[in-house]
């Protein structure tokens, strides 16, 4: 309730402020229905009602110097299969299966690497898995964008027969680097859901052998910009929660360490390296790092460790007689992950204190690769159907309006431009985002 009236009492506040340039209206005439803002009937979007509301609100704010980012836990997986002993169970700790919060979830299972069989799944919140499926063969590593509507992912081209970056856009799938010519591998979004970074390989002749580098791919222009240039590997980056340093895995004679490159400087530096110890695949969940690493360089059991500031620590479930790797934090200590804890690779979910296999989900197959979107973390969704549309939008416009039967449900969701206060400037975002669907 108080921080709920302080964030209204904030918003009415900035939006004065932004009226200044403006002639002044008392706050009475502000919320009159008819004036300032469109009712949405027949729920389209009125964009002529729209710019009466921008006018009366003092304009379009400047989104050049809006920074919005957001806050999501994306995942792409990486193992190397038969470098540790298959454990035979798990000893059962009396676990109940523990249920997996609500929300969307990518995987991918195959039989074995070699055979190209990898496909892709999709569990929606109501249960539903599909197979995502087109032009491509062995899909693998998804990784959700900016809603659940669009994720990225990696698969061979079959025309072309190369692997390419795919985009899953409202259930259209696009390749969008085709025909490169590179292996185009290990996809992840930007915290903005502007751009991609990935791995871009490409055969060099004079050292006779695959170069890989960190590549930035422009979803909306399909450009790409490369990151790195050296004859070292890198492999599996992701971006840090705000956007500004990706972390990646640098091999080096085979050995993977875990390093950061800043964007803005271009320079990178080690985050993690242990010798002989493989290190690779670091993953951003809130404010943490997790990455997987062998538990000593004589065994090579995966284990999921946790970066949190300087403190390095192990995970609850790591073992030094099973694989755990493909970290998917999910909030929290929350995380689901991929394990070999009762014989091939299967889906886990750990709620803090429990682990869980996502028995439904698992197969005589490897299930790998787990990246999962949360369903009140739906950007735009207030009204919380974890669906963000015109209803949210007339929903968090009279709440700003101050109308008594208006009610957020999940207020971080209106906040699109991620500066912890409601107003305008995140209104016009709402509907920017509306209309360039
Ligand atoms: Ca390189
Ligand atoms: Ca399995
Ligand atoms: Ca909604
Ligand atoms: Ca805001």
């Amino acid at each position: 309730m108080g921080i709920s009236l302080l964030k209204r009492i904030m918003s009415l506040a900035a939006a004065f402020f932004v009226a200044l340039p403006v002639p002044m209206v008392s706050a009475a005439e502000k919320v009159s229905d008819d004036i300032f803002y469109d009712d949405f009937s027949g729920l389209v979007l009125d964009t002529d009602k729209w710019l009466i509301a921008e006018k009366n609100w003092g304009g379009t704010p400047d989104f050049e110097q809006t920074g919005f980012v957001a806050d999501y836990a994306k995942i792409t997986p990486f193992h190397e299969s038969g470098d540790s002993p298959q454990y035979e169970s798990y000893p059962d700790n009396g676990r109940a299966d523990a249920e997996l919060p609500k929300g969307w979830l990518l995987w991918h299972s195959y039989k074995n690497y070699s055979d190209l069989d990898s496909k892709l799944f999709l569990r929606t919140p109501d249960g539903t898995v599909e197979t995502v499926s087109d032009d491509f063969i062995h899909a693998m590593n998804g990784c959700f964008g900016r809603s659940p509507e669009q994720f990225a992912f990696m698969a061979i081209d079959k025309d072309a027969d190369e692997w390419d970056i795919y985009l899953s856009d409202h259930g259209e799938i696009t390749n969008i680097t085709p025909n490169s010519g590179f292996r185009n591998e290990d996809p992840k979004f930007s915290p903005d859901g502007k751009t991609i970074v990935f791995k871009r390989g490409h055969r060099d002749t004079n050292a006779n052998d695959f170069v890989y580098d960190l590549a930035l791919l422009d979803v909306k222009a399909m450009t790409v910009t490369m990151l790195t240039d050296d004859t070292s590997e890198e492999a599996m980056p992701c971006f840090s929660e705000d956007g500004k340093y990706i972390y990646f895995a640098r091999y080096t004679n085979g050995i993977g360490s875990i390093c950061r490159l800043d964007l803005s400087t271009k320079t990178s530096e080690t985050v993690f390296g242990e010798n002989g110890v493989n290190a690779y695949y670091p993953i951003v969940g809130g404010d943490k790092l997790y990455f997987t690493k062998w538990c000593s360089a004589d065994n090579h059991c995966d284990t999921i460790i946790c970066c949190d500031g300087g403190k390095i620590t192990s995970l609850p479930f790591d073992s030094e007689m099973f694989d755990c790797s493909d970290a998917c934090p999910i909030g929290g200590k929350k995380m689901v992950f991929s394990s070999t804890m009762n014989g091939g690779y299967d889906l886990y979910y750990y709620d803090g204190s429990r682990v869980s296999p996502l028995t439904e989900l698992n197969s005589d197959k490897n299930e790998l690769g787990a990246d999962f979107f949360a369903f009140d973390s739906v950007m735009g969704d207030v009204n919380a159907d974890g669906e963000f549309n015109i209803a949210d939008l007339v929903m968090f416009q009279k709440w700003l309006l101050a109308s008594p039967d208006a009610k957020l449900e999940n207020w971080q969701n209106a906040d699109l431009c991620m500066d912890s206060v409601l107003d305008v400037f995140d209104l016009c975002l709402m509907r920017r985002e509306l209309v360039e669907r």
